[in-house]
């Protein structure tokens, strides 16, 4: 581990951050608070922290369907995000985006898409954009294992390989696309193989354990930033949440990543070892993210939702669409 204490207690903190959120988050989905489909990022908290600790805000990067945590930590308050998902007035993007289609481009948040991997043509262009303007910034965009069956995986990876574009390839391999596991799917269950053959730095790295995922986020975005092009980091995690209610997996898996392998405990575990803290002051770390998460939560609910009047403004860039 190269990363100090101080600094895994500061992703600790973040790592909860996420946790509280999507925690607050699903329970107030359950009651009826919050239109539409939600994927949570539960599980995956060490892969949202590490990737937002390395990045800034000139950077951009592309989140996928369970970044919720991750647009809070990359800068956004997070009332705005969660007032976002509630639909409201107040939320970052007046409530239109939701939890797919919010962007906040001043923190480089470049927004999601419903289409899953869409937004690895995008980075291209931002990336290029980057590289013409002699930029050091990087193109970071986070993916399920589910795309990497697409073509435009491939064709991205090709052409930012191609032209040495900054692209930071965030692959969250969680073990399966919706039921699908990955080996079922691909002919490895291994998608940095995959990434090598496009010829750029291809790595696999333990996403539930927040030192290492650090480590190899900052080894990319050096590189990256260094102008030596793309870089692709396959993030092993698990998630708790199936794309439905109800568990499709064995036991004993489920035992393994939630209880054995679980990144926040796993931080903590790490952090009690090091012994400059106590039990006591991590769980006051939890209850004050906790405390926090409710007052977002709180912020949603008193929010107002957004003016009928103005559901065609900011659709596109200068050009108010008016209503038939
Ligand atoms: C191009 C495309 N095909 C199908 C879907 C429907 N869909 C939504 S989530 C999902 C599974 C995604 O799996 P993965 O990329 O592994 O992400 P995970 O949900 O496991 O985090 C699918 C197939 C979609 N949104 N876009
Ligand atoms: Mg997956």
């Amino acid at each position: 581990m190269t990363i100090t204490p101080t600094k895994l207690l500061s992703l600790y903190r973040d790592m909860w951050v996420v946790r509280a959120f999507e925690f607050g988050l699903e329970r107030e989905f359950k009651r009826g608070n919050v239109p539409g489909m939600l994927h949570t990022g539960v599980g995956q908290e060490a892969v949202q922290a590490a990737i937002a600790a390395n990045l800034r805000h000139t950077d951009a990067f592309f989140p996928d369907h369970r970044c919720h945590g991750l647009l809070v930590l990359a800068g956004t308050p997070g009332e705005k995000i969660m007032a976002e998902l509630f639909g409201k007035a107040t939320g970052v993007c007046s409530g239109k985006g939701g939890s797919l289609h919010s962007a906040d481009p001043g923190v480089g948040n470049f927004g999601d898409n419903a289409v899953e991997g869409s937004m690895m043509a995008t980075a291209l262009g931002v990336a290029l954009g980057f590289q013409m303007q002699g930029r050091d910034d990087l193109a970071a965009v986070i993916v399920g294992d589910g795309t990497s069956g697409r073509g435009e995986w491939h064709e991205s990876l090709n052409l930012a390989a191609a032209w040495k574009l900054p692209v930071l390839y965030c692959c969250v391999n969680n073990g399966y696309a919706i039921s699908t596991a990955v080996g079922d799917s691909h002919a490895t269950a291994n998608l940095y193989e995959f990434a090598a053959a496009y010829k750029m730095p291809a790595v696999q790295v333990d996403g539930n354990d927040i030192a290492a995922a650090c480590d190899a986020t900052q080894t990319a975005v050096e590189s990256i930033r260094a102008g030596h092009g793309p870089y692709f980091i396959e993030y092993k995690t698990w998630r708790w949440q199936g794309l439905f209610s109800g568990e499709f997996r064995p036991p004993e898996e489920v035992k393994y990543w939630k209880e054995e392998h679980e990144p926040i405990n796993m931080a903590r575990e790490r952090l009690l070892a090091a012994g400059n803290v106590d039990e006591a002051a991590l769980d006051k770390i939890k209850a004050e993210v906790e405390a926090e998460v409710e007052r977002w939560i709180a912020f949603a609910l008193d929010s107002p939702p957004p003016d009928p009047a103005k559901a065609t403004a900011n659709v596109y860039v200068g050009w108010e669409v008016t209503a038939r």
